[in-house]
């Protein structure tokens, strides 16, 4: 147990989450903040001077926030012998170009693999056991089974939450922590280790059938399917209360997985209590447990890691896969904030963004090895962040409290309908309207956007590539029509008008329209 020490601030004074309606927002210092992210690719962060380049393109995009690896190798050279070099170069520099931090803890696991531990960790695998195949073959995969695995984790991720505590308390550049990365087990469902097996045959503890009691009415399709096939047993083993399956053994990897990232953050909180979270590889369907990273914080499985894992704030999904409005149904959950940490950097991000901040009241949106462009100033990204950086304490107000949606569009579904005040919006892709010669293509880029209700007649419109018609609700006023349409800015949260958008611009008052290749407010 750590007290906190007299000096420490409260814990209200750091970064931390709070609810706006039936939202979710990070506040830092003092404010709501909209984190218009970006994450490294996994290397970059190990140079500074790697680094010089990439900073002026993050601002050139509009990133507010960079996601960034932290090194266990690179800060624990030598078993207990720090060096904070890196992290003390890399919070010097977030600051000189105005870019908050969140850290990624590249601890016991990265993408699975346990390729991150110290070298003085991987090759003493009789201190430092790791993770056995069914056929009984060691994996470079640390055991979440053994306390020497843990202890020096916590041991390491203590020593980097105490520095940031010493060093960056006072200007809270880095503002969230990501614990370990893209856990889950391979290649088999569960660890086959010995003390993997023993643990098998222990009882389920009563903290998780508890919580099954408790939420047996919500519970996750892979959790409930075994519990109740299994009969609802309230004591037993793992395979008595869930039956012998590989549902099962995912089940059980998912609950030790969780119990160890819960005592990592517990030890990083004790000592500086930042936002913690932990990220997931998605699954694809049909594919087995074992198959994919067995484990890991995955919706199917994901009351084990409510359960398992308290002291996690939220868990996020990554998105290399299609699907996209699918997943984030399932992780935007009343206990579980929709953040994206990582997302395949292509032109479709500039309208998930839109949709991620605007539909779901995201907390933030992160595409992955965002250095990786030439052109930051022409990516579809920097357009949509500019829009959004000027809109986010708009969009920061409106979110929780059913004055915002957005909407995201592709060639399959080109409509959505959106319900503000006293209208109903008929909101379409752009080339519905058949006026771009594009409109005729196999594919339709994806488009999308967000619409904020300002005051009872009055709407904020931003995003790229829609239409938009409306209706009025009241039976006594069956049509709706145009007062006037303004493109504009805001200028430090104060709208700015530019054009009137009248005539051909909305089709003599007919609708509203951002076209495919412009990003706008309106
Ligand atoms: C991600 C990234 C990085 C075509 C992959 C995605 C990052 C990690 N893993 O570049 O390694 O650190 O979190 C795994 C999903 C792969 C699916 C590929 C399908």
């Amino acid at each position: 147990f750590v007290a906190f020490s007299a000096t420490a601030q409260s814990p209200a004074n750091l970064p931390h989450l709070q609810k706006q309606g039936n939202a979710t927002q990070l506040i830092v210092a003092g404010k709501p903040f909209l984190m218009l992210g970006g994450e490294l690719g996994n290397s970059s962060a190990s140079d500074m001077s790697y680094m010089k380049s990439v900073w002026p393109k993050l601002q050139q995009m509009h990133v507010n926030t960079v996601l960034t690896p932290v090194y266990w190798e690179l800060l624990e050279p030598k078993e207990g012998k720090f060096d904070f070099t890196l992290v003390d170069e890399l919070i010097r520099d977030a600051r000189a170009h105005q870019i908050k931090l969140v850290l990624l803890w590249f601890g016991s696991w990265k993408n699975s693999m346990s390729c991150y531990v110290p070298d003085w960790v991987k090759t003493d695998t009789k201190r430092f056991p790791r993770a056995q195949n069914k056929a009984g073959q060691g994996q470079e995969i640390l055991t979440p089974f053994d306390k020497n695995n843990l202890d020096a984790d916590v041991k390491a991720f203590s020593a980097l939450m105490r520095h940031i505590r010493d060093t960056d308390e006072r200007q809270q550049t880095v503002i969230m922590i990501q614990v370990e990365n893209e856990i889950g087990m391979l290649p088999d469902a569960r660890d086959h280790s010995p003390v993997a097996n023993e643990a098998f045959r222990q009882l389920v503890p009563k903290t998780l059938l508890q919580y099954l009691q408790t939420n047996k009415t919500t519970l996750a399709p892979a959790v409930l399917e075994a519990w109740k096939n299994a009969g609802y047993k309230t004591s037993g083993s793992w395979d008595d209360v869930f039956g012998k399956s590989l549902a099962t053994d995912e089940i059980f990897i998912a609950w030790h997985f969780a119990q160890y990232a819960n005592r990592v953050t517990e030890a990083g909180k004790a000592i500086y209590a930042l936002p913690m979270f932990v990220n997931a590889a998605l699954n694809r369907p049909n594919v087995k447990p074992g198959d994919y990273p067995s484990g890991g914080p995955l919706p199917h499985i994901i009351d084990i890691w409510k359960a398992g894992a308290p002291a996690l704030d939220f868990l996020s999904p990554d998105f290399y896969n299609p699907d996209f409005k699918h997943w984030n149904d399932l992780y935007k959950r009343q206990d579980n904030p929709l953040f994206i940490p990582e997302i395949k950097f292509e032109p479709s991000v500039a309208p998930k963004a839109f949709y991620t901040l605007g539909h779901y009241d995201g907390m933030g949106f992160s595409p992955f090895s965002i250095e990786s462009t030439d052109k930051p100033g022409e990516e579809p990204l920097a357009k949509s962040y500019s829009v959004l950086d000027q809109l986010s304490p708009v969009i920061l107000a409106s979110q929780g409290k059913r004055l915002m949606d957005g909407f995201l569009f592709d060639k399959k579904t080109t409509t959505d309908t959106v319900r503000l005040g006293d209208y109903t919006f008929l909101v379409k892709h752009d080339y519905t309207l058949g006026w771009s010669p594009k409109a005729k293509d196999e594919e339709w880029p994806m488009t999308g956007g967000l619409i904020i209700q300002t005051a009872p007649d009055e709407f904020t419109v931003a995003g790229t590539g829609v239409v938009i018609t409306f209706s009025s609700d009241k039976p006594e006023a069956p049509i709706a029509g145009i007062v006037r349409v303004d493109e504009g800015k805001y200028v430090d949260g104060k709208w700015q008008p530019g054009r009137r958008l009248n005539g051909d611009q909305d089709h003599q008052g007919r609708h509203v329209r951002i076209p495919v290749g412009e990003y706008g407010i309106q």
